[in-house]
Order: C-alpha cells, then structure tokens, then sequence
C-alpha cells in the first residue's frame, strides 16, 4: 500500500511496501512451517460466541487461513502502518458500548446500539476470501447479515445513489490519529463507499464475527462490512456510521492517491496497480503464489453489475 509520512515528510515521499510486505509474508509462512502440529493453537479465538448458520451455497470450499494468522497479519492504519501493530495495540478500542448512526437519504434514519444489530436479521457464516492490493489473501470465516437487511430497514430515498461507510474518529482509541502520531498518516477519519446496487448485492456482508466469535479488535469490531469482489481496503473496519447519498463518497484511499486506488477497486488481475502487478497473489499460509480472479473469483454474481463500464477506466 502507499506509504506516506507525516511531518516533515511530503506527499512524494512515497515507498513501495511490497519488498517489506514479501519479507513479513515470508516471516508468516516460514513460522507456520517450523511449528509442530498443535503449537499453532496458541491464539485461541477469544471474545463471546455467536451462534450461526454457516451458508453453503455463498461459502468457498477451502480451507480457512489460521486464526492466528488472520489476527496477527492485518491492515488497521489507526493502529499505524506495520502488520502486526493492529494485533499489538489494538486493547485500546472499545467495542462496547457502541452505536451505529444509519442516516442520510433514507426514510427512517436510525441510530443502532450494537447489540440492536447484532439481532437485527440472523446470523450467517460465510467462508470468504479477502484479496488485499497489496497481493495476499486470506480466507476467512465471517459471521454477519446481508447489509442489504439493514438498509432496507431504514429505506433509502429514490435520491440514494451510493452508500458511505465512516470508521471511528477516536484519538484515544487509535493511536495514528493523535497529532503527536509520527508516521504513517491517512485522513481522518477512514471512509469507504459503495454504489447502492453493490451495497444491496447478497454478497455484501455486515459484518460482526468471524472464526465462531465476535470480530477481534484488529479485525474491524464490533462491526465492519465485507465486501469480498474488492480489493480488501473496500470493507472498512469499526464503522460508526452508515449514510446513504447521492453522490460518490470521496474514500480515504482515493483521496490519498487518486491514480493508485479507484472508488471501483473490483479485483482486476487485468489492470494492474501502477506500482506492480495484480495478476497472481499468495494466500497467507501458502507458499506458491495463485493467480488473481477476476472478481476475486466472484465474477459469476457481480460482473453483471459492471455491465458498459470500462474496468480499466473505473478501476
Ligand atoms: N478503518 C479501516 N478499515 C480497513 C483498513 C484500515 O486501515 N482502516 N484496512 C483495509 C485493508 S487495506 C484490508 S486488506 C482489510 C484487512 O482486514 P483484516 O485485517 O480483517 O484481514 O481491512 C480494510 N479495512
Ligand atoms: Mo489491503
């Protein structure tokens, strides 16, 4: 991912993460090669259990990625830019008590207790990969409802064209959002976006567990989307706010480098990234690299929605 710094760095001090990225990938890899069957089990999923049907029709047939390494591997910038800082800081998010504000062009805007919506509809578990642009992927178990259960609840106005997703803005909670925070800087806070048509899409997943229990801190908790035909940095994490609107969110990533990451961003193993190529990725646990889907393999359901648009040019 791009990398920029804060401070006295300026917006062309630019690095490219994937030399970094292959060595911690290696790291990952190479300790779960030298562990003695059993060791791994250390990390536990912990955190209270939710009761869910896994669906089978929408789940891949692949194994799931190690918990600990779904846990300890992870992208949550707020925590600060290296992949094990989610896992090492991320005790100071509080997912309770907390609220989802449901609002904008919608006929019943509502503000959500977390435990509200976790009851909202039942609980699905669907076995899920997530592509990251950087070019790994996991599989992972996820447990939630479509979003699409959501938003009809709080019914979008004929106005509503895209659907924005906001994270948490709490200094106190995320250390890179301090201003005394010197590294790796985004703006504040993390916002994400999705045509309605996309929002609606059966795939997409509100999401608020995975492995059997509620999301663990690093992964985005108490409640997060997934929307698993994107690229990973789509399914923003620990959302406080889910608005309908009637133009194209200006998302985080877009914003920090407009020719790099699209509002699209559907996995395209066509179009590569300017900085490398988007054509294969390795699966966190894998050691050969597999070719990238179009789609991230989920073409059969989404391709559709893209009908007339040039990926290339909407990317
Ligand atoms: N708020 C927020 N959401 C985020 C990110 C982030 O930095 N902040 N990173 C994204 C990226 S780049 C990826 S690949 C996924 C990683 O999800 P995981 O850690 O659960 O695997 O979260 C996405 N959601
Ligand atoms: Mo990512």
């Amino acid at each position: 991912m791009l990398i920029r710094r804060a401070g006295p760095f300026t917006a062309n001090d630019v690095t490219d993460e994937t030399l970094y990225l292959n060595r911690r990938e290696w790291m990952v890899g190479a300790a779960a090669l030298v562990l003695m069957p059993g060791e791994g089990e250390a990390a536990t999923p912990q955190g209270q259990a939710l009761t869910a049907t896994r669906n089978e029709a929408l789940s891949l047939q692949e194994t799931p990625t190690k918990f600990e390494a779904a846990t300890t591997y992870n992208n949550f910038y707020e925590f600060g830019v290296n992949k094990e800082d989610p896992a090492r800081l991320a005790g100071t998010l509080k997912p309770r008590p907390w609220a989802v504000q449901v609002d904008g062009l919608v006929h019943k805007p509502k503000t959500y207790d977390i435990d509200e919506l976790l009851r909202l509809a039942p609980l699905e578990e669907r076995v899920y990969s997530l592509r990251c642009v950087e070019g790994w992927s996991m599989v992972i178990p996820w447990i939630g409802y479509p979003l699409a259960a959501l938003l009809r609840r709080v019914e979008p106005t004929g106005k509503a064209r895209y659907v924005e997703f906001t994270t948490l803005l709490d200094p106190s909670q995320f250390p890179a959002q301090r201003p005394s925070f010197f590294g790796f800087s985004l703006e504040w806070p993390y916002v994400e976006g999705l045509r309605l048509d996309e929002a609606l899409h059966p795939l997409t997943l509100l999401t608020v567990g995975m492995y059997g229990r509620v999301l663990p801190n690093q992964n985005g908790a108490p409640v997060r989307v997934i929307v698993p035909w994107k690229y990973g940095f789509k399914s923003a994490k620990s959302l406080v706010r889910i608005r309908a609107v009637a133009d194209e969110p200006k998302t985080s990533w877009n914003r920090a480098a407009p020719q790099e990451y699209g509002f699209y961003s559907n996995v395209n193993p066509a179009v590569d990234h300017p900085r490398w190529s988007q054509a294969t990725e390795r699966r966190i646990g894998e050691f050969r690299r597999r070719p990238t889907l179009p789609f991230n393999g989920y073409g059969d359901q989404v391709a559709s929605l893209y009908a007339g648009l040039d990926l290339k040019k909407h990317y």
